[in-house]
């Protein structure tokens, strides 16, 4: 008899996977559903041209308290000092980072998270090297994609709370009772965006809270909804995006293997939803044109983003 431990949430992986089918090649997953048509409906919802700023400020006063992301370092190359006294009165300036893409908000490339020796649609573990990076699933194919019909499902509004419950697991019926109380129904090549209310403990300066938790997530229940419902992508306004700790012992992250090595799914992490909440609640509309393209960094397994919902 083996005794090979059995993990819950790669036997799930193996039911709701998505590899082959947008093709043996395929190296953005459930982007594929973003279609040119999907955009085109999108762009209909920008109906008073109101934009809402879903992202994070990229500045060393960000969420990263040490470890191997750091918040942004950013140096001036050039000033109006170094321009002084030329003939024509001309000044310029030119500037630099260094950050981690995952420090803020960020998208998690298909390159991300993976097991088995395996990323999203078989991607061998070897595709991603010190040196080359992502030489396969890298978010520089992704980024294209992330204009789409956005939707909010702002569960703590619905719940009466502020925030949701420490380690509060979200589920399947969480998501069904939000579209119903909003109005709204999340449909094929949406990104939904899903607001905790975790980024309030960023607002008031807990960046230990903030960044380690314990988060309210998506669960492994709620993936079956995720590949039923064909969802583009998912953005939350935390920093885990998957209920942590997880309940699944040895596991750290088991959502984030499901969702992006198996279903192929694009998460974004760190959004900031509260000023769109707001919004929604105000005027009752759910929906809107997302844009979220990052940077197109090659080889990359992430990418930090500016997004923005536009009524
Ligand atoms: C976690 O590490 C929880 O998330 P990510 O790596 O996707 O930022």
């Amino acid at each position: 008899m083996s005794d090979e431990k059995t993990w819950p949430h790669q036997e799930l992986g193996k039911k709701l996977s998505n590899w082959g089918r947008w093709g043996a090649d395929d190296e953005i997953g459930t982007l594929n559903l973003v279609t040119p048509e999907k955009v085109a409906a999108a762009a209909k919802l920008a109906r008073t041209g109101k934009r809402i700023d879903l992202g994070m400020s990229f500045d060393k006063n960000g969420p990263q308290d040490g470890g191997f992301r750091i918040n942004p370092v950013h140096t001036m190359t050039w000033t109006p000092l170094d321009t002084a006294g030329l003939p024509d009165g001309m000044i310029s300036a030119d500037d630099m980072v260094v950050m981690g893409l995952q420090c803020a908000t960020q998208w998690d490339a298909l390159s991300h998270v993976g097991y088995g020796g395996f990323f999203y649609n078989g991607v061998p573990s070897t595709a991603v090297r010190p040196g080359a990076g992502a030489t396969r699933n890298s978010f520089a194919a992704a980024n294209g994609h992330l204009i789409s019909r956005g939707v909010l499902l702002d569960l703590p509004a619905v719940k009466g709370v502020d925030r949701l419950p420490d380690s509060h697991e979200i589920t399947s019926t969480d998501l069904e009772e939000a579209e119903a109380a909003h109005g709204v129904t999340v449909e094929p090549g949406d990104v939904l965006c899903l607001r905790t209310g975790w980024y309030q403990y960023f607002l008031e300066g807990d960046k230990t809270k903030f960044g380690r938790g314990p988060e309210p997530g998506p669960g492994l229940e709620v993936l079956q909804w995720f590949k039923d419902r064909d969802i583009a992508a998912i953005a939350i306004d935390n920093w885990a995006f998957e209920r942590y700790p997880t309940v699944v012992e040895g596991s750290v992250i088991p959502v984030h293997q499901i969702a992006i090595r198996d279903l192929g799914l694009t998460i974004g992490e760190m959004f900031t939803f509260e000023d769109l909440a707001a919004d929604c609640a105000a005027d009752g509309v759910y929906e809107f044109l997302f844009t979220g393209t990052g940077l197109k960094i090659s080889n990359s397994v992430g990418s930090p983003v500016s997004p923005i919902a536009i009524k």
